[in-house]
């Protein structure tokens, strides 16, 4: 069994549903049960300014998947849920970025784990302090709590639930 952490994110249409439908997507998976839920936030966007604020949060998962076949379902789940191309860091429906899958380190064209910009980002770093509790990350061998209080993010990141 693999413990695997999922960043969820959506900014357009109805943002709220878009990451309730995902929770339920990945609960569906084969192999998998969804174990822990992060608070809902409303985050403003980092990167490409000029976009609609997001709604974030982290997921945490067991599965017997391999992490290869865990990203391929994440990426049909997101055409599923509708998500059609934008731009690099532009606006999207839904977003599941794999974050962690156990201590894993993969560097590949297409997949990076752990997720090479989480240790910099409030978005994803407070809803992941929430449900990785003992988990330190695999690179930089520190707590997402310590790696939270280091970084200096400026953009906002409003819990809503
Ligand atoms: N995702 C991005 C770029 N910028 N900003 C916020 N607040 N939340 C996101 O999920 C996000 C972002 C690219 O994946
Ligand atoms: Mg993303
Ligand atoms: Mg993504």
């Amino acid at each position: 069994m693999h413990k695997a952490f999922i960043g969820i994110g959506s900014n357009l249409g109805d943002k709220r549903a878009y990451c309730e439908r995902a929770l339920a997507c990945l609960d569906a998976l084969p192999k998998t049960q969804l174990k822990r839920v992060s608070s809902f936030y409303l985050t403003e966007p980092t990167g490409e300014k000029q976009q609609p604020w997001f709604f974030n949060l982290v997921a945490m998962i067991e599965t017997d998947l391999a992490y290869q076949e865990l990203f391929f379902w994440l990426k049909l789940i997101e055409t599923r849920l509708g998500r059609f191309p934008t731009w690099d860091q532009g606006p999207r429906i839904i977003d599941l970025d794999l974050l962690l899958f156990d201590d894993v380190v993969v560097n590949t064209p297409t997949l990076t784990i752990p997720h090479p910009r989480l240790h910099q980002r409030g978005f994803v770093l407070v809803p992941l302090v929430e449900v990785a509790r003992e988990e330190k990350h695999p690179i930089l061998k520190q707590s997402f709590k310590n790696l939270l209080s280091q970084t200096k993010f400026k953009e906002w990141v409003i819990r809503v639930r």
